[in-house]
């Protein structure tokens, strides 16, 4: 439901900022509208058969991760010109991370290795966002609030996403009994989506109001 609120919130925000950071928003409530839906189904096979709705996180994921990480080359090119590579590294850590999540909690293989190539797609989207391309065009050519917002956004990708590969850790890799630690996965997957879906457009929104009030200043 909280997905659901936050969809009508960045829609209607939408009307409200300057058009170079309508697309922002738009994304912002594409994402929470995806995951939202995708939680209905999730909700009807957790409820009917008590089994966990892999294959449904997953496509979530699979439209949602991408979309968040176009949020990047968003908010970038709203101020300055952004090189293709930047939006495609991004892209392929994003499918390395989640192919190989995929492939350990389906069973398609071991969930340690698994779990290893997921981690080292997420190092590549981190690598891309601190050290890269992308987090160098932040220093240099953003303004203040572009920079505290890429800034929040990619200590969320940190902290806010380390919840999942903890999350997959207690499913899959402590040994527990399935039925325990089925019910602490889907807990833990759930919190960080609240967290990293809305969190992240709240702070996209954040930037996008203070520079599109600057712009209204500055022009009137
Ligand atoms: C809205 C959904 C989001 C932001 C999902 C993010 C998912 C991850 C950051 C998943 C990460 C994983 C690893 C880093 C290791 C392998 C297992 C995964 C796929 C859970």
């Amino acid at each position: 439901m909280a997905l659901v609120a936050a969809t009508a919130f960045f829609f209607l925000e939408i009307q409200r900022v300057a058009p170079k950071w309508k697309t922002s928003l738009t994304v912002s409530g594409l994402v929470t509208m995806v995951a939202a839906t995708h939680y209905f189904y999730m909700r009807d096979v957790w409820v009917a058969t008590g089994n966990t709705p892999t294959v449904f996180r997953y496509i979530d994921w699979l439209i949602t991760v991408p979309l968040l990480m176009v949020e990047f080359y968003l908010i970038l090119s709203a101020i300055t010109k952004v090189p293709g590579g930047v939006f495609w590294r991004l892209i392929i850590g994003t499918m390395v991370m989640l192919i190989g999540g995929y492939l350990g909690e389906a069973g398609y293989m071991n969930t340690w290795v698994a779990f290893i190539i997921g981690m080292a797609g997420w190092a590549m989207i981190l690598w891309e966002i601190f050290l890269g391309e992308a987090g160098k065009i932040n220093a240099k050519s953003a303004p203040p609030s572009v920079q505290s917002a890429f800034n929040l956004m990619r200590w969320i990708v940190v902290l806010g996403w380390s919840i999942y590969p903890i999350g997959y850790f207690l499913g899959y890799l402590t040994g527990a009994s399935p039925d325990k630690s089925m019910v602490m996965l889907n807990v833990v997957y759930n919190i960080a989506d609240v967290v990293n879906k809305i969190a992240f457009g709240v702070i996209i929104w954040t930037a996008a109001v203070s520079e599109s009030d600057k712009l209204q200043t500055t022009t009137k």
